[in-house]
């Protein structure tokens, strides 16, 4: 299986990148902020749950991530792989991942991380937001609310790929296609070494 971990600060690209990468891959997708949002919209106890972590920008409790990521995982037994966009997010949904895949016989191939500076996903998030709806784009207090928790909380992830030799760092900046053509050179050193 390819199973990758793209990974980087809000707004560095993750969920625009993740659609290139599994057409051409053949890839299930797997976002926790695309499937916190439909929860939100549906109005399920989950959504309601997430929901206040969210529109403040702080992060949804491992409790609740964990579980919901691992059932999705679940729903396809015949993927080829996964990107799992998002996630993990914290030390602990790192550890909780490497668990779960290692019970399922297979393992993550690699961390795609983006590298975009603070200014650039500023504008760029400031920018979704006049389209988006998403509370947490509109506000500069809350995206910036986001950088910081991403720096606490969530960059520390990146030791725990380092330490495995996974870790792979893109330059997030330039076209979507320049991006994509990084990620995929990067994916096909790591998958044909
Ligand atoms: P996410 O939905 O993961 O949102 P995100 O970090 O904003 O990234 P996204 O993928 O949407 O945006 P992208 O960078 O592609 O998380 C939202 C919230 O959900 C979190 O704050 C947290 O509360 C919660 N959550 C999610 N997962 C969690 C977890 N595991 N644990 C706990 N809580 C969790 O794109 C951003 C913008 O940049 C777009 O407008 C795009 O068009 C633009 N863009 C992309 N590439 C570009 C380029 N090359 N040049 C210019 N603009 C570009």
């Amino acid at each position: 299986m390819l199973n990758i971990v793209l990974f980087g600060p809000p707004g560095a690209g993750k969920g625009t990148q993740s659609e290139n990468l599994i057409t051409k891959y053949n890839l299930v997708h797997l976002s926790t902020g695309d499937i916190f949002r439909s929860n939100i919209k549906g109005e399920t106890e989950l959504g309601k749950k997430a929901k206040a972590f969210m529109d403040k920008g702080e992060l949804v409790p491992d409790s609740v991530t964990i579980s919901m990521l691992e059932s999705e995982v679940e729903k396809y037994p015949n993927a080829k792989g996964f990107i799992f966009d998002g996630f993990p997010r914290t030390s602990a949904q790192a550890q909780a991942l490497d668990q779960f895949l290692t019970s399922k016989n297979t393992s993550i191939t690699c961390m795609l991380a983006l590298e975009v500076e603070e200014t650039e996903l500023i504008a760029r998030l400031l920018n979704r937001a006049k389209t988006s709806g998403r509370a947490d784009d509109a506000d500069v207090n809350i995206v910036r609310n986001r950088i910081t928790v991403y720096n606490r909380e969530t960059a520390p992830v990146a030791e725990f790929y380092k330490k495995q030799d996974k870790y792979r760092g893109i330059y997030g900046i330039g076209s979507v296609e320049e991006i994509s053509n990084r990620l995929f050179d990067a994916i096909n050193a790591v998958v044909l070494n």
